[in-house]
């Protein structure tokens, strides 16, 4: 590996960028001020193959699937919260744990997931607070026999449909759990795979159902300080190629009407349709966002985020709306053909600097200079912006926040690969 970079080398390309963004008005220690504040919410599943714990041998389903095989899988409690703890040291700023409701601990009972209550999650919950992290939370409507012919919460049949009911208020009130215990809000989303996989000849009836379903399942008071209810669209997954019911027009209109947070993946849409251009249509009728930062490659909607112009879209518009404070950050991607805890840092790091892009655009002018009619200038500024030097203000923020500047990160994953990781068989 080459040489790293110096602290005063780093110091030094910092403050010169910073002379460069003030000569077009930006500030760059505000932009830091401002990113620091900012906790984007980990997805645990990214470090066991979205498998948990209450079955870990029945694998996954639901239309998502996680391929590869690379050695040293989290295969307990303890081993993700291990893998975890190595990802939060590599990443500036303080940050969040979402988690999903097959990472109970049930001291290997089977308790079903109707029935599970906050007592599950309370090793999650201790840990959190040792590491000072917020959680967030997810019911399961996968991987269970009551799933396995692809419907949940708009299954035909009214039993099948309450056990899911069920499930869901159970997760609202473990989520309500976690705000109260650990000071600030849990979000849990909602997300079901329901669909088939060819030409349905009645689409009506099973979002009648779903949306019957839902409103039973947010009858139940749980106190808003401490649980917000998110629902989370798709477009198709496999073996729902032709119909999901849970479509984004359906959930739009449901969190329109029901003042619920609408979760938008970006790998839930056409290939060529990207959500940055959606922030500022939703926000007009929707209180607050989630988004699951992910990468749709053809038909899958889980690869690791990349650097990509779409993360990079995403965030500008966050940030030139002045959405920061309705909009929660999310990731979700799972790759089991890559070192995990690489992904995890690959994809954590990669939102973080399109956050910072985004907080250093001088948008003040960009948009003095559309107003003026100067499309021409706001054109020349825009693709100006794209070779400012970035990454020395990030990197001086990584300096700052003590976690590894550049490629440093690697060298300790690696390190924790073969010291960890390689005991695990
Ligand atoms: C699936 C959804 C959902 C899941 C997680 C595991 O397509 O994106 O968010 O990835 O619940
Ligand atoms: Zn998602």
């Amino acid at each position: 590996m080459a040489e790293r970079p110096t602290t005063t080398q780093i110091e030094q390309a910092y403050a010169l960028a910073r002379e460069r963004y003030a000569a077009l008005g930006v500030d760059t220690d505000a932009a830091l001020e401002r990113l620091r504040r900012i906790a984007i919410s980990l997805h645990c599943w990214q470090g066991d193959d979205v498998l948990g714990f209450e079955d870990p041998e029945r694998g996954l389903s639901g239309g998502i699937l996680a391929t590869g095989n690379y050695p040293g899988r989290a295969r307990t409690p303890d081993e993700l919260r291990q893998d975890l703890e190595m990802v939060y040291r590599l990443l500036p700023g303080r940050h969040r744990l979402n988690l999903h409701a097959i990472y109970l601990e049930s001291g290997g009972r089977r308790v079903e997931r109707n029935e599970i209550g906050p007592e599950h999650f309370q090793s999650w919950v201790d840990w959190a607070q040792e590491q000072g992290l917020g959680l967030d939370f997810n019911p399961t409507c996968f991987s269970h026999p009551l799933a396995d012919d692809g419907f949940t919460l708009a299954h035909p049949d009214e039993g099948v449909r309450r056990f899911w009911i069920e499930h869901c208020r159970a997760c609202r009130r473990i989520g309500e759990h976690f705000g109260r215990e650990l000071g600030t809000p849990c979000i849990t989303n909602i997300w079901i795979p329901d669909g088939f996989k060819d030409t349905p000849a009645d689409r009506r009836a099973p979002r009648e159902r779903l949306r019957d379903s839902l409103d039973r399942i947010f009858a139940e008071p749980v106190d808003v300080r401490y649980n917000r209810d998110a629902v989370e669209s798709k477009l198709f997954g496999i073996g729902s190629e032709s119909y999901v019911v849970g479509s984004h027009e359906f959930y739009l209109g449901y969190v329109a009407t029901r003042h619920k947070i609408l979760c938008l993946d970006m790998g839930h849409f056409h290939p060529t349709e990207q959500i940055a251009d959606k922030v500022s249509a939703v926000m007009l009728y929707v209180d607050e966002l989630l988004l699951h930062v992910s990468r749709g490659v053809r038909w899958d909607s889980d690869h690791v985020v990349t650097l990509a112009d779409e993360v990079l879209a995403l965030m500008q518009e966050i940030v030139r709306g002045g959405y920061l404070d309705r909009v929660h950050i999310g990731l979700d991607f799972f790759d089991a053909s890559i070192q995990r805890v690489a992904a995890w840092v690959i994809g954590s790091r990669n939102v973080l600097k399109a956050l910072l892009v985004a907080l250093l655009e001088p948008v003040e002018t960009l948009q003095a200079l559309e107003q003026a009619g100067d499309l021409t200038g706001r054109l020349a500024l825009m693709e100006e912006m794209k070779a400012m030097p970035w990454q020395a203000v990030w990197d001086y923020h990584c300096l700052q926040q003590d976690v590894p500047v550049g490629m440093a990160w690697l060298d300790q994953v690696r390190a924790y690969e073969k010291d960890v990781l390689a005991e695990r068989g």
